[in-house]
């Protein structure tokens, strides 16, 4: 498939798509989420990229939906749309790989849930991030009512939600929503070298934790505990794990495998 919404390359074993609509501050239209879909599944298919970046083009990350394709959906056109996207953000929170969001600018409702379904969010200092549906009658609907008390708690995700106040990159990081903030002209080379210290790692072992940490936090604290347990025991299952041990012991860095 070729891609006219976005842009996708590999970088050695890292892959980077950037959402690129700019007509439309790269709001995802029901194309923008096919071609997401598409290039995720080259990520996932891929065993030589062990882990992806996702950015945007000029002053957006996403600004959200395409208001104005979904603007007359009937209840049964909004079903379809929500299910389609957030099957493709589910993807990104399920496959066995690490994403990293770059957050350039603008990450408003799909935008700010793209960002959310990303292991980890690294934000410009010009990103600005947001739920704001309410302004349109609607709510969150690609899992913002979801991830956001998750990852911020259910207080301030009520006041996000229900005023549809943008914060901006500082306000987001005090938050937890944003990892970092770091200035604009050096979002890419710090999104590349915190991904190229995780893909340094065991592959097996960042998708274990990847698992145990999503997994786990959506359900009750032993039962997550069981899950880490089973988990830790299968890396001793692994060679990663002899090298990783055995090189510590022999004073040397680890070579991983996977
Ligand atoms: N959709 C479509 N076009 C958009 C857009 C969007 N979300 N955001 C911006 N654009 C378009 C603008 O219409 C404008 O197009 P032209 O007029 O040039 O043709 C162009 O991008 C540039 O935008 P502005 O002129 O507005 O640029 P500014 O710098 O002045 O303002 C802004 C930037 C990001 C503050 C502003 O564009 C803005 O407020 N955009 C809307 C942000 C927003 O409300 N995003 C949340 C969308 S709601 C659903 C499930 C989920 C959802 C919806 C339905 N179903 C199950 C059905 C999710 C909803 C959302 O994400």
């Amino acid at each position: 498939m070729s891609f006219e919404n976005l842009l996708f390359e590999k970088q050695g074993n890292i892959a980077v798509i950037t959402m690129n609509r700019p007509k439309a501050l790269n709001a995802l239209n029901n194309d923008t989420l096919k071609e997401l879909d598409a290039a995720l599944t080259k990520i996932k298919e891929d065993a030589g990229i062990k882990g992806a970046i996702i950015t945007g083009s000029g002053k957006a990350f996403v600004a959200g939906a395409d208001i104005s394709q979904m603007a007359d959906y009937t209840s049964e056109q909004a079903r379809a749309y929500m299910e389609a996207a957030q099957e493709v953000f589910n993807r990104i929170e399920l496959m066995g790989k690490p994403f990293i969001a770059a957050v350039n600018g603008y990450a408003l409702g799909g935008g700010c849930e793209l960002a959310m379904a990303c292991d980890i969010r690294i934000a410009s200092d010009a990103a600005v991030f947001g739920q704001p549906e309410i302004n349109l009658g609607i709510i969150p609907g690609f899992g913002g009512s979801q991830r956001l008390p998750r990852l911020i708690g259910l207080g301030l995700a009520r006041e996000l939600i229900y005023t549809g106040r943008n914060v901006k990159a500082d306000e987001a990081a005090a938050l937890g929503l944003a990892n970092k903030v770091v200035p604009a002209d050096t979002l890419m080379d710090e999104a590349m070298s915190m991904m190229k210290i995780i893909v340094s790692k065991s592959g097996i072992a960042v998708r274990y934790a990847k698992i145990a940490i999503n997994r786990g936090a959506d359900t009750d604290i032993y039962k997550a505990l069981e899950l880490e347990k089973d988990l830790i025991s299968l890396c001793f299952a692994t060679e990663d794990q002899k090298e990783g041990c055995h090189a510590f012991l022999e004073k040397r860095p680890a070579v991983f495998k996977s």
